[in-house]
């Protein structure tokens, strides 16, 4: 931390298929949380990529599901950074499930933009580690091998 003791973070925020087409909505959100946009990258992922993307979810019943969705069509995968980054943009997500977030955090992005627990608008990253394999994945480094986000923590 720096003197005035924030925290710059850098997360990954992916906007599954179901809101790619809503993205000013939730960016205006993510402004008004003080986090700004540094990558951004609009794809669409195969089904082995999607795979690959959740692999840590492999065994729950609902993989296949997520998998299809997620690869359905159009993604829009953003570098976030800011205070708190990671913690900030998965709050704003609020509760996986949408219906769950519409009744526990009505603010949330899930709640204003999610249809079910599947197709829920978005992903956040959940711990440092994560955030910099998922930052590689979706914005690899160009030089030399390996991850070139280790410095996910600054003082600025
Ligand atoms: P995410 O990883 O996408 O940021 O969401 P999360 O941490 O809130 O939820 P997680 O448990 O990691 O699940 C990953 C994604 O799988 C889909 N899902 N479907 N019961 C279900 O049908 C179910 N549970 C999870 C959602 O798309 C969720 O975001
Ligand atoms: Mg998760």
């Amino acid at each position: 931390a720096n003197k005035l003791g924030s925290k710059k973070e850098r997360t990954l925020a992916l906007i599954k298929p179901d809101v790619v087409t809503k993205i000013g909505d939730v960016l205006e959100l993510i402004y008004s949380s003080n986090l700004i946009v540094t990558k951004a990258k609009m794809t669409k992922l195969t089904w082995s990529q999607a795979t690959d993307f959740y692999l840590e979810h492999q065994s729950k019943p609902f993989f296949n599901n997520l998998v299809q969705f997620v690869s359905s069509g159009p993604v829009v995968a953003m570098e976030l950074m800011g205070d708190e980054a990671m913690s900030i943009w998965r709050r704003l997500l609020g509760p996986t499930d949408s219906a769950v977030a519409r009744r526990e955090a009505p603010q949330s992005v899930r709640a204003q933009f999610g249809t079910d627990g599947v197709k829920n608008v978005g992903h956040g990253s959940d711990s440092f580690a994560a955030a910099a394999r998922e930052l590689e994945f979706f914005f690899p480094s160009t030089i030399g091998h390996g991850p070139s986000n280790t410095a996910l923590y600054t003082d600025c």
